[in-house]
Formats: C-alpha cells, sequence, structure tokens
C-alpha cells in the first residue's frame, strides 16, 4: 500500500486528469435553445431538502461511484475504492433495504494490475457494463468498457469488450447499442475536447476486443465537445436518455447538460447545450426522473445535487453543503446519483480535490423526493 499522502496525489491526478482533447462540436454547442438571459438564475433556498444516510459503508468500500438501477430494484455501485487502494475495486449490489452485498471483485488489468470501475449500466440482458478508467495508472490509453456476465443474480466471469480509451467514464445501454463518454480524447490539447462513443452490442466480441483508435480518429465517436474552463481539465462524464431517445450528457467543468438529438437512421441530427450553470458549478452523475421526465444531477465541485427541468432546462438546487465528512448524510464531493422510487441515492466518492479531505464515514445519502 502506498503511503496516504502518495494515494492522495494520486486521486487529485486522476481527477484533475478527467478531461479532453480536440473539437468539432464547437459548432453544435452554440446552437441550443437561447437561454432567455446570459445565465439564468437557478432556484435554491426554501426547497433546499436534507440529505440523509441511505449507507454507511465499509472501509474495504472506501469510494463509492457509478450507481444505475437494475431491473429487480436493486442498485449496483462500483467502488473504484482510490482513496484507499488497499482494498481491492468491486461491483456492490443495494438491496430494497439497503443491504450491501458484493456482486464480483473485478479483476486486474493484465498490464497496470489495477481497475478502476466508475460509470456502470445494467443490460436489456441483465449485464453489467462498466467504464474502467485506467487513466492514473498508464503512460497510453488503457482504460476499458468491460461487462461483467450475469447468471441467475450472479456474476459469471468479465470480459473486456472495448480498450483503447484514455479515460472512460459514464455507460449507458440504449436500444442495442452501448454508449461510453470518454473524458480526454487528446490528453493534452487545449482547449479539452471530450466526447461519447457508440458501439452496435452486436459487434462488440470479448473474445476480441474492440480497440479504439487513438485522438478522436475512431469511427465509433458519436459526438464531442469543447470544455472552456482553463481550470479544470475535465470534459465528458455523466449520461442518459430521456423517454424519446435524446442523448444527454454532462461537460463537467462547463457544469453544462448537453443535448443529442438522433434523425430516423439514428445518425446524430443536433447537438446543442441544454443546462448550464444557474448554480450548478460542475456536472458529474445524472439520472432521469421516469416519472416527470426531469433530470437529476450530482455536482462534486458544488457539493450539491440539483434538479433540471427537462422540458426547459432550469436548474433548482435540491441539497447543497459546505466541506464536511459525509456523516449524518451530508454531502461529501458526491460523484453520481440514482433513483429508486421517489429516493434519490448519491454516491460520496470523497475524492481529496481542493479542500475535500477523504475521510470516514464512506456514505451514500439518501434525498427523499416529493410524491
Ligand atoms: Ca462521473
Ligand atoms: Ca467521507
Ligand atoms: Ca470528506
Amino acid at each position: 500500500m502506498k503511503p496516504l499522502v502518495l494515494r492522495r496525489l494520486a486521486f487529485v491526478h486522476l481527477i484533475s486528469a478527467i478531461g479532453l482533447a480536440t473539437a468539432m462540436l464547437a459548432a453544435g454547442c452554440g446552437e441550443g435553445p437561447a437561454p432567455e438571459t446570459a445565465e439564468p438564475a437557478g432556484t435554491v433556498g426554501a426547497g433546499l431538502l436534507t440529505p440523509t444516510i441511505a449507507v454507511n459503508l465499509p472501509e474495504k468500500y472506501n469510494t463509492p461511484d457509478g450507481m444505475a438501477l437494475a431491473a429487480d430494484g436493486t442498485i449496483v455501485l462500483s467502488c473504484p475504492n482510490f482513496n484507499d487502494a488497499s482494498h481491492p475495486a468491486v461491483m456492490l449490489r443495494i438491496d430494497k433495504d439497503d443491504q450491501v452485498s458484493e456482486i464480483m471483485v473485478l479483476p486486474v488489468h493484465p498490464e497496470t494490475k489495477h481497475v478502476g470501475p466508475l460509470g456502470v449500466a445494467v443490460g436489456p440482458d441483465g449485464h453489467l457494463y462498466i467504464a474502467d478508467n485506467q487513466s492514473d495508472w498508464a503512460e497510453t490509453p488503457s482504460s476499458r468498457l468491460l461487462r461483467v456476465v450475469m447468471e441467475n443474480g450472479k456474476a459469471v466471469r468479465c470480459e473486456t469488450l472495448v480498450e483503447g480509451f484514455v479515460q472512460s467514464n459514464a455507460v449507458c445501454v440504449h436500444d442495442g447499442c452501448v454508449y461510453v463518454t470518454e473524458t480526454k480524447l487528446k490528453p493534452d490539447a487545449t482547449p479539452l475536447v471530450s466526447g461519447v462513443y457508440r458501439f452496435r452490442l452486436a459487434d462488440l466480441d470479448p473474445a476480441q476486443p474492440l480497440r479504439v483508435k487513438p485522438a478522436g480518429d475512431d469511427p465509433h465517436l458519436l459526438v464531442t465537445v469543447e470544455t472552456k474552463n482553463p481550470d479544470r481539465r475535465v470534459g465528458a462524464n455523466g449520461m442518459g436518455f430521456d423517454a424519446d431517445g435524446n442523448l444527454y450528457f454532462c461537460n463537467f467543468a462547463d457544469a453544462q447538460i448537453l443535448k443529442v438529438t438522433f434523425n430516423m437512421e439514428g445518425e446524430v441530427a443536433s447537438q446543442a447545450v441544454f443546462a448550464e450553470g444557474q448554480g450548478m458549478t460542475s456536472t458529474d452523475g445524472i439520472k432521469f426522473d421516469p416519472k416527470t421526465g426531469d433530470i437529476y444531477v450530482a455536482d462534486f465541485d458544488g457539493n450539491a445535487v440539483h434538479k433540471v427541468d427537462g422540458k426547459t432546462g432550469k436548474v433548482t438546487t435540491l441539497a447543497k453543503n459546505g466541506n464536511t465528512t459525509g456523516a449524518g448524510g451530508e454531502l461529501d464531493t458526491p460523484s453520481e446519483v440514482c433513483l429508486r422510487g421517489r429516493r434519490l441515492y448519491v454516491s460520496n466518492i470523497d475524492l481529496p480535490f481542493a479542500d475535500n479531505v477523504f475521510d470516514a464515514p464512506h456514505t451514500l445519502s439518501v434525498i427523499e423526493l416529493p410524491e
């Protein structure tokens, strides 16, 4: 195990590195619905809700991140354990009573000897599709898309489907395809350029993992986006689909959510900023509310959770607090959200970035939403 200080520096590097490279989307970015003002004020205040503890995680699950709701109502949770890597990275299950159990300790990358599960999606096949972020351990693009094959509720093996990402981050499975956000296409380019890949599931073969071409030259690259924030090299991050099949993804450091529409052939028809700022400091993980069509956003830098109106893009801050340990359910650098019924679960990844200190407890918070 590395000394604590070294490990913390490594995490800061990991987070600061969550960025991107060259762009094409710049044009699309400017074509969104014209904002009413330069930046309409979001809504905060009287409506603020108080998160409470959903799960106190043991030390061996010290870095919760990606979450996805499975068909049986359990929440699948990625736990890369960046904060204390003396414990292996693991996929967890949060049952309906908020009890935690292990799905699988993930096998490490054959060369880096590490594995960094971030975003996760549960496919219609019941298997888990996982972004393995290798960027802190590899000199060359080594991040991957993994699949944990599930049979009768049990993990039977972990496969590599795609390799060669710089920083794979979020995963969605939609309409026969798997989508992966790449937070950094060209590691040294300024401004940062990131994007979203799309792969047909039927084209992926674990016996011969697909290797994406570097630097944004791969034909599976669907869209790209530039990140203008000069102080934070973190681009494409959380991702989701609305009920009409439109794709939304986060541009983390510019505190944006972008919307991508498709034509009848499934080609990109438009790309535009759907929501930006309005109280959001960053946009990390997102989930749609199937009941209202609204989007919930984990705001890592803002230590907050927001709701974005799915029709207008107006932002309402649901919860926000200062720098904490996470005790009692207070937000502690939240990176992902997951809605189960009217309970909005929040992963507190607790990476030691800016003023935050990695500290016990290690938690999932929950925000009870109104009916
Ligand atoms: Ca994320
Ligand atoms: Ca904590
Ligand atoms: Ca903390």
